[in-house]
Order: structure tokens, then C-alpha cells, then sequence
């Protein structure tokens, strides 16, 4: 069965539901990094809404057949962010939830970095930033060649958006009219640390992109800008659904410029570089599952 046929695209989700998933796809990001001793919490948790959208209502992707030619493709551009993207093809059947509990084992599928060759739906390992982009450009090119109808998915960080590979691509994705490409932004205002602000706070919270006009600096490169709530599911699956509509109308790529909160969801996670990544005490990983509202096993 391929992803064109109508069986397999997932029943349109009601919106509850989805936010169901992203309290359980939190859940799993915290519980999976604190057993593992190892990973990052803030950014998968800020993506986790995003996540979720894409692969419960939008991706034409075949958990039984990850391999799929005709699949739309996505891209995790900010690599470290993994977890989130892991926890997600679990709860969608791409690999058993329990095998989330080797993230990061040297013998696991699922490295603390997706890796293209291990791990079934992951499509281009990342982790080096500012690559993702171009990759996804070469694929939605090679789907135009070959006049496939996939649509390319790329997720970048906004401390991302300083790599420099990044911007020869939203220079050169319009000239070749991937209006089959979309990257998204996740706006969650922090990266790892900040640019140095003074001798003693080596954060500079206005950090990254804060004086830049990104919707304005897209479109003067001739995409197609959206700007949503990044935690709001009506917004991110309108976003999809003009993005997709927009298709073949005008050639141009589209960027969903997405405003969201580092550390989504967990109290004392939201809105701190701090939990960029981090291990929760036991006092700490209960307070999550209270906060996500998660069942004790
Ligand atoms: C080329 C490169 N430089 C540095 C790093 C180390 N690094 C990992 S995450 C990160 C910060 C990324 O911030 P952002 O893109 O905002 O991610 P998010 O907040 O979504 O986690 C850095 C500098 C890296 N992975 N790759
Ligand atoms: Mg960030």
C-alpha cells in the first residue's frame, strides 16, 4: 500500500486529540533524556506541537513502508532536537515506544543525533546545523525532476538561522520554484546560550534573531511567509493547508515563521536557555508527568 492510496492518509484529528499526543510526545522527550542521562529537552519541547501536526495531520508517510518513493519527506534540521522527532514516529508507529529507552545507547537505532541509516522515517541526518535546508531543496528539486507530487518538510532552530548555509538556500529556492519546500521556523527565542552581552551574563536574551525582521526578510527573497502561533493546532494546520494549497500557484517556497516557547509544557522547563538540555530529578520528572497530565505506569 503506498501513501497515495486514500486508506492510508490519517483521519483529519480533532484538535483535542492532537494536544493529547503532544502532552504524551512531551512526556516521552523528558522521561526518555532523564533515563538516558543524556539530551536535549528545550527545543523537542518547543517543536513538539509542530511535530505532532505534521506526522497525525499532514505528512504522506507510511509507517509500514518508511522506504516509501512517493512519501512526503521532513527534514529535522536542528539535529539535537531528536528526541522530539524519535517520540513522534513512535507514537506513529514507526518503531516501538519502548524502544525509546535506548535513546542514545551506542547500540541503538536511535542516536542522540537522527541518522538516516538507522532510524526508520528519519530522511537526512542532521545535527550539524544549518544543513537541513539545502538538503530539503535538493529534494524537492529531484521531486520536480522526476514530477513527483512529495512535498519537503524542513524544521529549524532560530539560533539555526545563523548558519550561513542557511541563507544561500532561501537565496536560491526561489529561482528554482520549490514550491514543494517549506521550512519551518521555530521561533522558541533561545538557543543554547546568547551572543555575550556583558562580562558577567553571557546571555544576551534578545538573542538570536530579536532585531531581525525574519517575515520581512523571507519575502524580500520571494517566499511565501506565514506567521502563526506555534502552540496553537488551528493556526499550525491552517498554515499547512494554505502552504499546500499555495502549491503550483506561484512557484514559490513557503516559510512558517512559527512563535513558540523553549521548553513547552513542563513549568520548570518553559522559557529558560537553562533546560537547553538537562536531567530532571526524580521530584522534577514527577512534577512533569503532573504538568503533562500523564498516568503513573
Ligand atoms: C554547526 C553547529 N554549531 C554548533 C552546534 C552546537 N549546538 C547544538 S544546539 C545549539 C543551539 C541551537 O539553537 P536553536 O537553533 O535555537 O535550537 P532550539 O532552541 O530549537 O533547540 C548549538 C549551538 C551544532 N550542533 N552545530
Ligand atoms: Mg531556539
Amino acid at each position: 500500500m503506498g501513501p497515495n492510496d486514500a486508506t492510508h492518509t490519517t483521519t483529519a484529528p480533532r484538535i483535542d486529540e492532537l494536544e493529547a499526543l503532544a502532552r504524551e510526545g512531551r512526556w516521552h522527550v523528558i522521561n526518555t533524556v532523564t533515563a538516558s542521562k543524556a539530551g536535549h529537552v528545550g527545543g523537542p519541547l518547543s517543536a513538539m506541537d509542530l511535530l505532532v501536526a505534521l506526522y497525525f495531520a499532514q505528512l504522506r508517510v507510511d509507517p509500514e513502508n518508511p522506504q516509501d518513493p512517493g512519501r512526503d519527506r521532513f527534514i529535522l534540521s536542528k539535529g539535537h532536537n531528536a528526541i522530539g522527532l524519535y517520540s513522534v514516529l513512535a507514537m506513529r508507529g514507526f518503531f516501538p515506544i519502548d524502544e525509546l529507552a535506548t535513546f542514545d545507547h551506542g547500540d541503538s537505532r536511535l542516536q542522540g543525533h537522527p541518522d538516516m541509516r538507522l532510524t526508520p522515517g528519519v530522511d537526512a541526518s542532521t545535527g550539524s546545523l544549518g544543513q537541513g535546508l539545502s538538503a530539503g531543496a535538493g529534494m524537492a528539486l529531484g521531486a520536480k525532476r522526476l514530477g513527483s507530487d512529495n512535498h519537503v518538510w524542513v524544521m529549524l532552530g532560530d539560533g539555526e538561522m545563523e548558519e550561513g548555509m542557511v541563507w544561500e538556500t532561501v537565496l536560491s529556492a526561489p529561482r528554482y520554484r520549490l514550491d514543494n519546500l517549506t521550512a519551518i521556523i521555530d521561533l522558541n527565542g533561545l538557543q543554547q546560550y546568547g551572543w555575550p552581552a556583558n562580562d558577567d551574563d553571557r546571555f544576551d536574551r534578545s538573542e538570536p534573531l530579536g532585531h531581525v525582521d525574519l517575515a520581512a526578510v523571507f519575502a524580500g527573497f520571494g517566499w511565501h511567509v506565514l506567521e502563526i502561533d506555534g502552540h496553537d493546532f488551528a493556526e499550525i494546520l491552517n498554515a499547512f493547508s494554505t502552504v499546500t494549497e499555495a502549491r503550483d500557484r506561484d512557484g514559490r517556497p513557503s516559510v512558517i515563521l512559527a512563535t513558540t516557547s523553549k521548553g513547552r509544557g513542563i513549568s520548570f522547563t518553559e522559557g529558560t536557555y537553562a533546560w537547553h538540555n538537562g536531567i530532571a530529578t526524580p521530584e522534577q520528572l514527577a512534577q512533569a508527568r503532573l504538568d503533562l497530565k500523564q498516568e503513573q505506569a
